[in-house]
């Protein structure tokens, strides 16, 4: 069982990649942006709540977050394994993930961190405001939000995982094209 981390800031090309991955390697692609965009086009009360905080580029509680990934993780079956997208974004997240992994006897073979320059993803991001219309996306003050959230609470975890799992710990250029990206990514993932 494979259990694989994209971290990096918005724009840096993590939902991009997962869907490639999780394809080549038949992993479950896990992307908590994706299951709370859900949540918002289903008009759940959980996606109400969620659509708010979203637009303001803010982080969902880890509360609710931890408990979707839960719910994810217990109703996912006959796979060879996770691709965490966007998730663990906090610490407390990441412990939480840690500690879920340890009750059933598994461990991170590999956290991938996405480094680039930050005007590439605000580049990034305007350009998909235009083609996708995504309404985070479409506010630059927003965007700015978004880098700043991620500089306060999803760098440390970046450092956690430094620290606690060097050995699985990889940097990768995420300011090359998409597919130079892939195949860095997939020389890593080769040797797991
Ligand atoms: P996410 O859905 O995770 O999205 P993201 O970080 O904005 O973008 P990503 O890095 O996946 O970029 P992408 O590949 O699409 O988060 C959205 C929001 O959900 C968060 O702000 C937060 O509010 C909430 N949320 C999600 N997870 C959470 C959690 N765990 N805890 C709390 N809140 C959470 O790429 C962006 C664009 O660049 C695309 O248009 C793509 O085509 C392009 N691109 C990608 N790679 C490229 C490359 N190499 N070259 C050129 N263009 C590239």
């Amino acid at each position: 069982m494979l259990n694989i981390i994209l971290i990096g800031p918005p724009g840096s090309g993590k939902g991009t990649q997962a869907q490639q991955i999780s394809q080549k390697y038949h992993l479950k692609h896990l992307s908590t942006g994706d299951i709370l965009r859900q949540e918002v086009k289903n008009q759940t009360p959980l996606g109400l709540q969620a659509k708010a905080i979203m637009d303001r580029g803010q982080l969902v509680s880890d509360e609710i977050v931890i408990n979707m990934i839960k719910n994810f993780i217990e109703e996912t079956k006959n796979t060879n394994g996770f691709l965490y997208d966007g998730f663990p974004r906090t610490v407390a997240q990441a412990e939480a993930l840690h500690k879920m992994l340890m009750q059933k006897k598994q461990g991170i073979n590999a956290v991938l961190f996405m480094n680039a320059p930050d005007y590439i993803f605000i580049e990034r991001l305007q350009k998909r405001a235009e083609l996708e219309g995504r309404s985070d996306d479409a506010d630059i003050q927003v965007i700015k939000k978004r880098l700043t959230e991620y500089y306060e609470k999803t760098f440390p975890v970046k450092e956690y995982y430094e620290k606690h799992h060097t050995k699985a710990f990889y940097v990768i250029n995420a300011a090359q094209e998409i597919k130079k990206v892939f195949e860095d990514i997939c020389k890593i993932i080769d040797r797991l």
